[in-house]
């Protein structure tokens, strides 16, 4: 492809606008809603990660290969000496089990098909962090090899949505998600008398009598409904569960998530005071329970798995009995006391620890949905 026809693609496929205005040196990309920038000073990757995350956005999970046909030309853009850029995904916790800087597992993922040939091989034992080359395809390299990188982040992802956090009332079908009428379509002007909804036994939705009986299908509001053996809190629209099995912090982080859930990370002070009482149950010996805060990509700056700080996830208390963190080498985990404060200690040193699925988990499919631009 000559350099003018990629430069005209790339014009067309990456422009800034003001139809979403993000800081201007991003390009927007109207088909993904998204905005993008390719750093061209290359860096190792746990700086890059630290740029993106300083600019509001986020290392880069591509979410489809269509985006990644995309990106490619995007990334033509790099000086030619530049073989691949890094991407938001490490197996840092956990040899061979590849996460994206988001704490979400690639496995069963596009991102597992986009392997190279033979990647990842893991090369002297010294490579856990992930880059895409000019080709699309992912390998594995040292985390400290230096690369350029694309930072991105979603035109809505900076919008807290209120939504997420209520049970929805009054929606229209298409709100509501599900709107297949019965292919015997029924001509709904004419259904008079028939105003209520029902499904059909194929699964169709249908109107009928409202007076003619039937069975019915109740459902609790909010997705309430999970595994019984954690404990819903409805002042944090969110489902905990204590685990009283003592293990290391990354196989602990590890049955969360075969649990469906993640590590916990406390949100605030008044989550603290509550799951005090989650604490409370911890066996006498135990002093701490593991949550998923760690300071492995840089030590003493500790991070939640999701890849916030302490102070933008909403909870930083500290022991009182101040932690020198620039000492606690080679603790790099993060715990609570029984007192509720955060406590760093041994990822190996077996604890028990808290998982948690907050009631809007659900709601993070939604923010890869192009929202209508304002
Ligand atoms: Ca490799």
């Amino acid at each position: 492809m000559s350099l003018l026809l990629a430069k005209l693609i790339i014009c067309n496929i990456f422009y800034s606008t003001n139809a979403q205005t993000f800081r201007n040196d991003y390009l927007w990309a109207e088909s993904f809603k998204t905005f993008y920038r390719l750093n061209d000073i290359a860096t190792d990757w746990g700086q890059a990660r630290k740029i993106c995350e300083a600019e509001g956005s986020t290392l880069l999970i591509p979410s489809s290969l269509t985006e990644v046909e995309n990106l490619k030309l995007l990334i033509s853009n790099m000086k030619a000496h530049f073989t691949a850029i890094f991407i938001g995904v490490h197996d840092q916790f956990a040899h061979g089990e590849y996460v994206t800087v988001k704490g979400y597992p690639i496995k069963d993922t596009i991102l597992e098909l986009l392997w190279a040939e033979g990647s990842p091989d893991n090369l002297n034992n010294n490579e856990s962090c992930v880059v895409m080359t000019r080709e699309g395809l992912l390998d594995d390299r040292p985390c400290d090899d230096i690369y350029p990188f694309v930072c991105k982040v979603f035109g809505n992802e900076t919008e807290y949505s209120e939504d997420c956090y209520s049970f929805d009332l009054g929606q229209s079908l298409e709100e509501a998600g599900y709107a297949s009428w019965s292919p015997l379509k029924q001509d709904l002007t004419t259904d008079e008398p028939q105003h209520c909804g029902a499904i059909s036994r194929t699964g169709f939705l249908k109107v009928t009598w409202c007076d003619m009986p039937a069975m019915f299908l109740c459902e609790k509001p909010g997705s309430q409904t999970f595994r019984n053996d954690y404990m819903w809190a409805q002042a944090f629209k969110t489902f905990y569960r204590l685990h009283d099995l003592a293990t290391n912090w990354a196989q602990a982080r590890q049955i969360c998530e075969a649990e469906g859930t993640n590590l916990l990370v406390p949100h605030s002070l008044e989550e603290m005071d509550n799951l005090k009482l989650l604490i409370s149950n911890m066996k006498a010996h135990f002093t701490a329970i593991f949550i998923g805060v760690h300071d492995q990509f840089a030590h003493g700056e500790y991070v939640t798995l999701q890849g916030q700080s302490l102070d933008e996830a909403g909870y930083s208390s500290w022991s009182p009995i101040k932690q020198d963190l620039s000492t606690t080498e080679p603790q790099h985990c993060g715990a609570i006391s029984r007192s509720g404060f955060l406590k760093v200690t041994w990822c190996d040193m077996p604890a028990m620890f808290l998982c948690e699925k907050r009631g809007c988990q659900e709601c993070t499919a939604n923010l890869t949905t192009p929202a209508p631009a304002p």
